[in-house]
């Protein structure tokens, strides 16, 4: 091998000093600065080979040229160092600028939901007698035949059975058509005084129309007690419809038939169009279902009464169509 001259490694150094000043110059980012990085200082780098033709060099020349190595070794690395710096500095200044804040810009909207009419309406309901001291109670919706007919006073061929078509699911099990056999196993779980409300889901085989669907909603309303009477019922409705409705409806009581209640009335609310909307059953409880729960009819009295919700939402907002209620439609349900 041909001995090196020191003049010779000089040249390559300064060669050297140009490249990597240029190559360092156009370094953009991390990883282009370990590309020079490698290049220059990496075990097969070029600084590396130069380091390692010291030894062709006489040995009288080695230290100097040593020194000049060293000196240039340094300076790239002084300089990877400053460049790493920077391009730091300039990765956060972007990432700042990237994640400001405007708080100048619109928000941005997202549609809320909310409850549906229904919902809202048995809610309110709720709270109204809530406040004047009832409980809420539940009952089962699938139902059997004793506690949604018979211990209502209403045994098997019973004519009134009619006027709650039923959805049988086997000879003894229905799909409860009203809310009042909560009354029953409310009076069996309790003694007296019972002051219950209980809101549910109840199925008739109704032909759907404008005022009736198959499913629906009821308030049960129950108060047993000593010593009261009709004009107590009376008072806790017209409370009842005032609160709800506030000033400026009117209201209409009139005689009918239940086999649970005696007397038995129903109660109409006059729509905006001028007709009546029938909107609950009510009556004094009959002696025979106090007796039948082990209630003494000589020592209390107690009224209830079966209101429709949908009727009462209807009523709300003047809505024509029971149905509506149940169709999901998002242009009608998004006015609520
Ligand atoms: C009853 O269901 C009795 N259990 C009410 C009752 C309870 C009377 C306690 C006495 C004592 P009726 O079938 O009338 O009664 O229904 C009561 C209310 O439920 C009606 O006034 C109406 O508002 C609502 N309703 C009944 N059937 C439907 C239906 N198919 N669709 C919508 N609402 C209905």
């Amino acid at each position: 091998m041909r001995a090196m001259q020191l003049a010779e490694l000089k040249a390559k150094a300064e060669a050297l000093r140009e490249e990597w000043q240029r190559a360092l110059a156009s370094v953009q980012d991390a990883d282009g600065l370990e590309q020079v990085r490698v290049r220059f200082l990496g075990r097969r780098g070029e600084l590396t080979r130069l380091f390692s033709s010291l030894k062709e060099l006489a040995p009288a020349e080695r230290a100097p040229a040593g020194q000049l190595l060293n000196a240039l070794k340094q300076e790239i690395t002084d300089a990877l160092a400053q460049k790493a710096q920077l391009i730091e500095e300039q990765e956060r200044a972007r990432r700042l600028a990237a994640e400001r804040y405007d708080f100048t810009l619109p928000g941005k909207w997202r549609p809320l939901g909310h409850l549906h009419p229904l919902t809202q309406v048995r809610l309110e309901i709720e709270d109204i007698f809530m406040r004047m001291g009832f409980d809420v109670a539940s009952g089962p919706e699938v139902e059997d035949d004793y506690h949604n007919f018979e211990a209502l006073n209403i045994p098997e061929d019973h004519p009134a059975r009619d006027e709650w078509d039923s959805f049988y699911i086997d000879e003894r099990l229905l799909l409860r058509t009203h809310t009042s056999p909560v009354q029953i196993r409310v009076m069996k779980s309790r003694k007296p005084p019972v002051r219950i409300i209980c809101p549910g889901r109840c199925y008739r085989r109704d032909n759907p129309d404008a005022t009736h669907s198959p499913v629906f909603h009821q308030v049960e309303l129950l108060w047993v007690e000593r010593g009261l009477t009709m004009a107590n019922l009376k008072w806790i409705i017209e409370e009842f419809v005032r609160r709800f409705f506030g000033p400026g409806y009117e209201m209409r009581f009139s005689a009918d038939f239940f086999p649970f209640t005696e007397p038995s009335a129903q109660v109409h609310i006059r729509r905006p169009r001028g007709e009546w909307l029938e909107i609950m059953g009510a009556g004094m409880v009959d002696p025979a279902v106090l007796a039948e729960v082990g209630y003494d009819p000589e020592e209390v009295t107690g009224f209830a009464f079966g209101l429709g919700i949908e009727r009462m939402a209807m009523l709300r907002w003047g809505i024509e169509d029971i149905r509506l209620f149940y169709q999901n439609d998002i242009r009608f349900l998004s006015q609520f």
